[in-house]
């Protein structure tokens, strides 16, 4: 009886229970300001309480900034990331890179924060069909196969400025992430 239930616990937790990062800290936040991978500008910061990650962000030029952290936590596999997410109707908008076992990067576009208050939010993995000799912006580094291998690594969590001339400072709450 005790080995049916523990099979049964097994093959839920692979097949349909997802995989929360809420106890997750955050690590290696970083910043891309004016295009570039840089230092956090004064006032950028991510703050971990309880599973609500609190983005602070401050974009600076009239280049492409972002904030982004890392969630480590292997992932046995997932086709979408879901949050809830307090908006601060800014207009910036989320993206999500899946890092697969060998560090291989996907990089997947979110909504926009065009709202303010919570609001549960999805990302899908939607991973381009690859022909032969091609190469994806949206996927570099590790194995270089191009393709996803499991388990996971983790997930980078992210803001991109919107539109890329933007520029000013704000906050925003992801919390209860999961990749499912
Ligand atoms: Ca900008
Ligand atoms: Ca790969």
């Amino acid at each position: 009886m005790k080995i049916r239930y523990l099979l049964i616990t097994v093959l839920l937790s692979f097949c349909c229970w997802g995989e929360s990062l809420k106890d997750v800290a955050p690590s290696n936040v970083s910043a891309h300001v004016n295009g570039k991978v840089a230092a956090l500008p004064d006032g950028a910061f991510v703050e971990s309480r309880n599973g609500s990650n609190h983005v602070h962000y401050n974009f600076t030029t009239e280049g492409h900034d972002a904030i982004f952290f890392e969630l480590k936590k292997p992932i046995a596999e997932g086709t979408v990331f879901t949050a809830r997410v307090q908006g601060d109707g800014s207009g910036h908008r989320l993206f999500v890179v899946v890092k697969d076992n060998s560090g291989e990067s996907f990089y997947f576009a979110g909504p926009a924060i065009d709202f303010k208050g919570w609001k549960n939010i999805g990302i899908k993995f939607k991973y381009p069909k690859i022909n032969s000799g091609e190469r994806y912006a949206s996927i570099w580094g590790g194995d270089g196969n191009q393709t996803p291998d499991y388990p996971l690594q983790g997930i980078v969590v992210g803001l991109n400025d919107t539109p890329d001339t933007a520029i000013g400072s704000g906050m925003i709450v992801i919390k209860e992430i999961e990749v499912k």
